[in-house]
């Protein structure tokens, strides 16, 4: 038998609970409880079933500053005769306490990403809906066969000839790091205040000028083109690219001596735009152990709740 059970790990101003047998969605959850909590306060769900729950500290404006919410599934550990227990953290996590509701558009309408599940600028885009607990759905192409250059990809998809795309509705939105602004809209993935949500941007700019270009590509020809396969003029392109690269590490580096995030005290879709291609940067011939800063925040993103790692 394996049941969930949802346990409080400190004292909460406030506290909602819900239950769903096969729900992917909060909002599809029943509401079983809300109100204040006590430390070790605890809710048991029957086998097969979910439990979800969010909390916020502040007595002040509790409706107003709900976590997202933590999940324990009945089915995971299925045959153990173990509970799941679910801890909320504390801390690090405390980033994204300003999370209200999912984006109410978004909700709505149908998501999906077509993607090619190696590449680092897919990837962002389905971190930045697992963090926000936003379905999406997945339409895989090859871009080594050139899948995203034929006539009907380019035709109903994106003429640019690229992924990731996402697809709201009938909508298609090219552009990872666009992507992942509409997913966050609303959300304390992007900062409230106007200076520090420019700031964001200027990062996630920073990572398509500085670092994409340099770190994506040297993966992308050394791990699926080969360094062997390559053309004249790429291989006349390594050093400057390598050069490039080690630079936007340098400067990450330097930015992270002392902070937590990219931007302000939280975690933002800077760091999430960043985190894509450095974590893999390795593949690219990059040494990460020269950049122990980096390698901490790394650490920081893959801790956050509902952190999906790339495929
Ligand atoms: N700036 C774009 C870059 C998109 C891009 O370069 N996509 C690559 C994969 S990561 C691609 O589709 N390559 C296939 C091709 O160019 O044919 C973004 O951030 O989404």
């Amino acid at each position: 038998m394996s049941y969930p059970v949802l346990r409080i790990t400190r004292d909460y101003a406030h506290v909602e609970v819900r239950k769903g047998r096969g729900a992917r969605r909060w909002q599809d959850m029943v509401e079983i409880f809300s109100g204040p909590a006590d430390r070790n306060q605890e809710w048991k769900g029957a086998e097969g079933e979910k439990l979800s729950a969010r909390h916020c500290m502040w007595p002040s404006d509790p409706q107003s500053t709900l976590s997202l919410p933590y999940t324990v599934s009945g089915t995971e550990g299925l045959g153990t005769g173990k509970p799941e227990v679910l801890k909320f953290p504390s801390g690090v996590f405390s980033a994204l306490a300003l999370f209200s509701k999912s984006h109410p558009e978004a909700e709505h309408q149908r998501l999906v990403l077509h993607e090619d599940p190696r590449s680092g600028n897919c990837y962002k885009i389905r971190l930045t809906a697992a963090l926000l607990d936003l379905p999406i759905e997945r339409v895989q192409y090859d871009i080594m066969l050139g899948d995203t250059r034929k006539p009907e990809f380019l035709r109903t998809v994106n003429a640019n000839g690229r992924i990731p795309v996402l697809q709201v509705g009938d909508r298609f939105l090219p552009e990872s790091n666009a992507a992942c602004w509409y997913l966050a809209e609303g959300s304390p993935l992007i900062p409230t205040d106007r200076f520090s949500r420019a700031d964001m941007l200027r990062w996630m700019f920073f990572e398509q000028y500085n670092h994409e270009p340099n770190i994506a590509t040297l993966r992308f020809w050394l791990l699926f083109v080969g360094e062997a396969n390559l053309g004249e003029h790429q291989r006349g392109q390594i050093m400057a690219k390598r050069a490039g690269g080690e630079a936007a590490l340098g400067l990450m580096e330097e930015h992270l001596a002392g902070r937590e995030w990219f931007v302000g005290e939280a975690v933002s879709l800077a760091d999430i735009a960043l985190y894509a291609y450095t974590h893999v940067c390795e593949a690219g011939g990059f040494r990460l152990r020269d950049y122990p800063g980096v390698c901490a925040w790394l650490r920081r993103v893959e801790g956050l709740p509902h952190y999906v790692a790339m495929d």
